[in-house]
Order: structure tokens, then sequence, then C-alpha cells
């Protein structure tokens, strides 16, 4: 744990056995990375297959459960509504989404007559389409302008994999990459950034640990608009001394990105964790009311994740999902898209 002396604003000596765990740790680091971008050299199972088999849990929280009711009630009737809407809201879809999906599949069963239980499956796959569409937005950006993205988030969540990740796409497309190692307080964070920067062959600003994020902000956007390099991917601590100091630093950070941007856009995207369900939806709501973010990114939506809050964050908090994770190598991020998500979950 890094303690910080009042005077300077910086961490105090940590001694030896704190840094012979710290070289242990970013060697650990190191072997795991080498080995995720092996993986990722050999990854052949497509990116659908992945999405699809990380919903799993989901689909069976959700289009399974739906799936068995229908079957045994046999008819559609208020019962039948009251018993969807049960499940929806247990698979975390929230409140909202759920009573908007439950009227609007209650309506449109009237109107076409559907008599078959069968048939609600593919009503309720078109009203998850229709919601998630019309909440996706166009793309918030000039894609061929210089953008800096502020990743921001709860520790553990996956920022810095994100980081990667993004930075191997943008390069594929042939874009310039700076990466940024806002997270000076927690050990070994820059020194995770610098690994991944290079083995991806991108440049990297960083400071010392423990030095002011907000100067590491400042130095890495000049650097960028000198440069004119095309994307710049800010790193930031998930975590300090108390929430509202994690809240303050980056106020502060983003403070600084508006005011140096120059002619980039910048993002602010909030990673968040699909397995901690409702949490996640609480980080999101607390994060963008002090941040105001302009994005989701949803990781691990392999495992236990509960994809049902994809909606709950996309239509009751209207912060669209930009990308989602469905795993740890380089190739499980991609963009968010509606209708090959609902195809995911609901099969
Ligand atoms: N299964 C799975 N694991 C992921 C995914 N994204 C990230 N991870 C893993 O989650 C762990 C934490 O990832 P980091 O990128 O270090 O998270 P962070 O938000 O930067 O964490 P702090 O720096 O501590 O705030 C790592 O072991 C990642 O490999 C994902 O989509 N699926
Ligand atoms: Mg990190």
């Amino acid at each position: 744990m890094v303690r910080w002396s009042k005077r300077h604003d910086k961490p105090e000596e940590i001694g030896e056995a704190a840094e012979m765990k710290e070289a242990a740790e970013e060697s650990a680091e190191s072997e795991k990375i080498e080995g995720i971008v092996e993986e990722a050299q050999e990854e052949e199972t497509s990116w659908f297959a992945r999405l699809k088999s990380g919903l799993t849990k989901s689909r069976d929280d959700m289009v399974g459960k739906i799936s068995n009711l229908l079957m045994l009630r046999g008819r559609i009737d208020d019962e039948l509504w009251d018993d969807i809407e049960a499940i929806l809201i247990q698979a975390d879809l929230g409140v909202q989404s759920t009573m908007r999906v439950i009227d609007n599949l209650r309506d449109r069963a009237t109107y076409e007559r559907i008599s078959e239980p069968e048939q609600v499956i593919d009503l309720l796959k078109d009203e998850l389409v229709d919601i998630l569409r019309s909440k996706t937005p166009q793309t918030l950006h000039d894609s061929a302008g210089r953008r800096i993205y502020l990743i921001v988030g709860v520790n553990g969540t996956g920022k810095t994999t994100t980081i990667a990740k993004l930075a191997k796409s943008f390069t594929k497309e042939g874009r310039s990459i700076l990466l940024g190692a806002a997270d000076t307080f927690r050990a070994a964070a820059i020194e995770q950034l610098d690994i991944w920067a290079r083995r991806l062959g991108v440049d990297i600003v960083k400071h010392e640990r423990g030095a002011d994020p907000a100067a590491v902000v400042y130095d890495a956007i000049h650097a960028a608009n000198a440069r004119k390099v095309d994307i710049l991917l800010i790193d930031t601590a998930g975590r300090l001394h108390t929430y509202v100091n994690l809240m303050e630093e980056l106020k502060k950070i983003k403070r600084i990105a508006e005011r140096e941007k120059s002619d980039a856009e910048l993002e602010t995207l909030l990673v968040i964790d699909a397995t901690t369900g409702q949490n996640g939806i609480a980080q999101a709501r607390l994060f963008h009311e002090v941040l105001n973010v302009d994005g989701i990114v949803l990781t691990k939506l392999d495992g236990t994740a509960k994809g049902g809050i994809v909606l709950a964050i996309q239509d009751d908090l209207a912060i669209p999902i930009r990308y989602v994770g469905v795993g740890e190598g380089m190739d499980d991020l991609q963009e968010f898209k509606p209708e090959e998500f609902v195809e995911a979950l609901v099969g």
C-alpha cells in the first residue's frame, strides 16, 4: 500500500520488500501479457461465437427461463406478462427498460394477434433491438479526426487491458497511437502500461509513480498535439485513498484534457465489469453524474456476466455502450452492435 507524504504529495519510501514484490508483480504481468499476445495470434474462434458463448449464462437466465415459461403456460395472458416481467428484472434489465419491453410486447401481441407463446421470443428479440438501436448514437466523432480517450472506472474493471485492445485495433486501422500513464497511484500500474506499449510498439508518456496525474495528462496531450498523433489513450487510477479523492482527481484530469485538447475530440469512456451486475449500474450512475461520460466499455461479458445490464445502462441511464469485451485476448473487444448483441443473447 502506498503512503503519501504530506509535504511533497509523493509516495514515501516503500522499502526493499515492497520493491521485490513489485518486481515480481511486474514480471508476472509481463509473462501474462506475452501469453495474451501469443494467444491472440493463434485465435481462430470468431468474435460472434465468443460473444455468444460469453452470454450463455445471461441467455439461460433470461431467454431460457422465458422459453420454459412459455412452454409450460401454453397461452398468452396477464399472468404470463407478469412472470416475464419478473424474469427480466431478475436478469438485471432495469425497471424502466423492463416496463417498456413488457408494455410494447403486450401491445404488439394484441395488434398482431399473436396466439402462439413461442412467437413471444421473436417479439422480444425485436423489442430489445429497437430499444438498443434507438439509444445507440451514430458515430460520436469524425472518425478521421484526432481523438483523446480518457479511460476511467473502478479498479480491476479492465481499463488498462481495454487501452491495449483499443491501441491494437486502431493500429490495425493505420492510425498513430500514444498512451498516457495517468494511473500514478497503484504500484506497477505505470509498468503494466509500459509493457503493453512495448509489446504493441507504441509510444507512451509517463512520469514517476506518485506524480500528479493531471501533469501526466497535460504532457501526454501536448506530446500528442505536437506530434499530430491520431489517438491518445489515457489510463487513469481506479482507486485512491477514498472515492471522493478519485472523483476529484478525475474531474481535474478531465478539465485539463478539455482545456488542452486543441483540435482533438475528447471522449470519456467508463469501463464497467459486466459480472458486477447492479453494482456496475451504480458505478455508471455515479461516474456519469461527476464526469458526464460519453460511453461505456462493458468488459467480461464472458463468464458469469449479466448481459441484461446492457439495457439498464443504455436505456435507463441513457449512456451509450461503445465497446464490449468478451475475454482477456487482444481481439476480444469490439464495437457494440445492438443487432449482433441481441442475436447472441437471444439466439
Ligand atoms: N475474462 C475477462 N477478463 C478481462 C476482460 N477485460 C479485462 N480482463 C481482465 O481483468 C483484469 C483487470 O484488468 P485491468 O485492465 O488491469 O483492469 P484495470 O481497470 O486497469 O485495473 P486497475 O489498474 O487496478 O484499476 C485483468 O486480469 C484482465 O486480463 C474481459 O473482457 N474478460
Ligand atoms: Mg489499470
